[in-house]
């Protein structure tokens, strides 16, 4: 049966917000968790992913998990160990225990963000290109695919990790005109990955129907997910802001843009 209560993790963070949002008119019931209080939400469980036991009453019950919670950007080693890859596998064991069967687990273009970008018609990159994260953030979502793997291997736990590009009310660069998702498309795509039948360990790439495209949105395509949205409405105004992307310069060069010369930090 398709899933119905939906444990939203990181549900106070700017993706999580626009999930909360627009989720609920597919039809689920969502549980929200976050390590910050939300506003307008007493009904939400406020814990750190370090918090097994707060996690396995999370998840009791729950018909599906997706996991958004984490640092979201470049960290010191040390965090990220504890809050990507130490939490993304309590919450992980906390599915095992509590027998929730399926995750949507949001890993990001920085786990192959030192891909070069491809150019003037070059083949699309298949979610087949061998890991190349960008930052200890990156490796820390080549671990959480792993991690799915593993527990679909071993436990028979399904997931869909996807790999998403920059999911924004808008896009603020001309790179994000390539890796945009609407906030829409991304409604449509989470619901498609905790619907679709038979997914196993199933790995896409998040993004709308952009023109500058740089992935291969089959994998996605092929759970029944339909993008509506298309980045170009944008080009003309950020290409004229920032001008083309410039192949001399290193922060163009690759999928993960600024992340391999001078990624964003986290600023907690
Ligand atoms: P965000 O930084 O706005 O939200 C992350 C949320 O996780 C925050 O509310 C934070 O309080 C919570 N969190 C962090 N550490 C936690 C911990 N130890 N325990 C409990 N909660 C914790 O990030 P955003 O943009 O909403 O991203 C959500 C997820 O999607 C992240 O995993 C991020 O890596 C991934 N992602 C997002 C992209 C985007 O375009 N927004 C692109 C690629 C991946
Ligand atoms: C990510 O993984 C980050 O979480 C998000 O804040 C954006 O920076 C996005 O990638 C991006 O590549 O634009």
């Amino acid at each position: 049966p398709a899933p119905r209560t939906v444990l939203l993790t990181g549900a106070a963070g700017g993706l999580g917000t626009l999930m909360r949002g627009l989720l609920p008119a597919y039809g689920y019931e969502l549980r929200l968790l976050d390590m910050n209080p939300i506003d307008g939400q007493p009904g939400a469980i406020t814990a750190d992913l370090a918090d097994k036991d707060a996690l396995r009453e999370a998840v009791r019950g729950v018909d599906a998990i997706i996991h958004l919670a984490g640092i979201s950007l470049e960290a010191s080693f040390e965090k990220i160990l504890r809050a990507n890859i130490e939490g993304t596998y309590n919450l992980y064991e906390a599915a095992r225990e509590e027998g929730v069967g399926r995750i949507v687990f949001a890993s990001s273009n920085h786990a192959v963000g030192f891909t070069p970008r491809p150019r003037d018609g070059a083949p699309l990159i298949p979610v087949e290109a061998p890991h190349r994260p960008d930052t200890y953030y990156g490796l820390s979502k080549c671990f959480g695919e792993d991690l799915a793997q593993l527990y679909w291997d071993q436990h028979g736990i399904e997931t869909v990790s996807v790999r998403i590009g920059s999911c924004f009310m808008e896009p603020n660069s001309v790179r994000m005109l390539s890796v945009w998702m609407s906030p829409g498309d991304g409604a449509r795509l989470f619901h498609a990955a905790l619907t679709a039948e038979g997914v196993g360990h199933t790995v896409v790439y998040g993004s709308s129907a952009n023109t500058r495209l740089w992935w291969d949105l089959s994998t996605a395509r092929a759970l029944g997910y339909e993008p509506q949205d298309d980045s170009e409405q944008y080009a003309e105004k950020l290409v004229a802001e920032q001008g083309e992307l410039d192949p001399e310069n290193r922060a163009h060069a690759y999928l993960g843009g600024p992340f391999v010369t001078d990624p964003p930090r986290w600023p907690h």
